[in-house]
């Protein structure tokens, strides 16, 4: 075990899952929670919780990110589209064969903990480093290269692939904010979201992957791939990561994972009315970089909640793994809720 810092940063728990710990909150995904999920189901209906990949379409919700581009493999120079394998005409089979380039944030995604870190002084030195969960140094733990092709990247530490080998499997529990907001944004504080917790009766118990219905994603279902990005801009709910009160909810709670349908679960960009160096995301900032804390973004959850809410349930057995893409900082997915 290698203990990567002397201070840790206010509000954090580094350390808390061991020093070399690279999975943070999802260690409290137990085999009882996993036992405690599949309890959940009843009815034994499943939903696919992912918008299609190429969703929202464009890049008006982040000008980096691009829907995926599916592209032939080649072979002997030639695209392996509708290949024939001439060279034996006895062969019958036509073959395709596809690859993709992909940003793997551009629509349901999780957030890895390599995705977010901050500068702060982990070493006490006086001096602040690029710092991730656990103290993992942007400088020495993750590498990139620049070349004519855009180069590659690659986090040899904390990468998605952590949480891909963990599965991902346990009790969700669902919040539904549209039924309470509807569509126009809204910016959700503790006390919001307690007020809806009450009344709905949901129980967040430790270990719980909680997820936040806001209507975004169906917003953005609706527009068939030609997004309106004033319209998304003022719509639906999310989470007031200036909220202080808020963020020490989502440390208390012992949630392992928060999931929202929106684009960052919090507000974004955020204005920040104190003085002083601070961070652009707080939430992001309090969840990834302090807590070890995965982020679901842009899942689909509009016809599990509207299922739940006919059946006066909140709970689910969520299953939800990330590709098993090592290096990488955050991924798609397809989640499966069964319930
Ligand atoms: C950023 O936009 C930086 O990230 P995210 O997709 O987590 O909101």
């Amino acid at each position: 075990m290698t203990r990567r810092w002397t201070q840790r940063p206010p509000g954090s728990n580094w350390g808390d899952f061991g020093d070399d710990d690279q999975l943070g909150r999802l260690n409290l995904l137990t085999e009882a929670k996993v036992r405690e999920g599949v309890a959940e189901v009843r009815a034994g209906k499943v939903f696919s919780l992912s918008l299609p990949l190429d969703l929202p379409g464009g890049n008006v919700l982040n000008p980096a990110r691009h829907p995926p581009r599916l592209m032939p493999t080649q072979r002997d120079g030639k695209p392996m589209f509708l290949h024939a394998f001439r060279h034996d005409h006895n062969t019958t089979d036509v073959a395709c064969d596809d690859r993709v380039s992909l940003s793997l944030q551009y629509s349901t995604q999780w957030d890895g903990l390599s995705h977010i870190g901050s500068h702060f002084d982990a070493d006490g030195d006086g001096t602040a480093e690029m710092v991730f969960y656990n103290g993992y140094s942007g400088e020495a733990d993750f590498a990139h290269a620049q070349d004519d092709d855009g180069g590659w990247s690659r986090a040899h530490r904390l990468g998605i692939e952590h949480m891909a080998a963990k599965g991902v499997q346990g009790r969700g529990v669902l919040v539904d904010l549209r039924r309470h907001f509807g569509d126009e944004r809204r910016r959700i504080g503790f006390e919001d979201l307690m007020r809806v917790i009450d009344l709905d009766g949901v129980e967040v118990r430790r270990g719980d992957m909680l997820c936040l219905h806001t209507g975004f994603a169906d917003l953005i279902l609706g527009m068939g791939g030609e997004p309106d990005g004033d319209r998304l801009a003022r719509a639906c709910a999310v989470l007031d990561g200036g909220d202080a009160r808020l963020l020490d909810w989502i440390d208390e709670s012992g949630i392992a994972a928060l999931v929202a349908d929106n684009y960052a679960v919090e507000d974004r960009p955020y204005d920040f009315k104190g003085d002083g160096c601070h961070a652009l995301l707080p939430l992001h900032e309090r969840c990834l970089f302090k807590l070890g804390l995965h982020l679901g973004e842009l899942w689909h959850l509009t016809p599990l909640a509207e299922w739940l809410a006919r059946h006066h349930r909140h709970a689910f057995l969520l299953t939800a793994p990330p590709l098993h893409l090592p290096g990488a900082v955050g991924s798609p997915l397809n989640p499966i809720a069964t319930v």
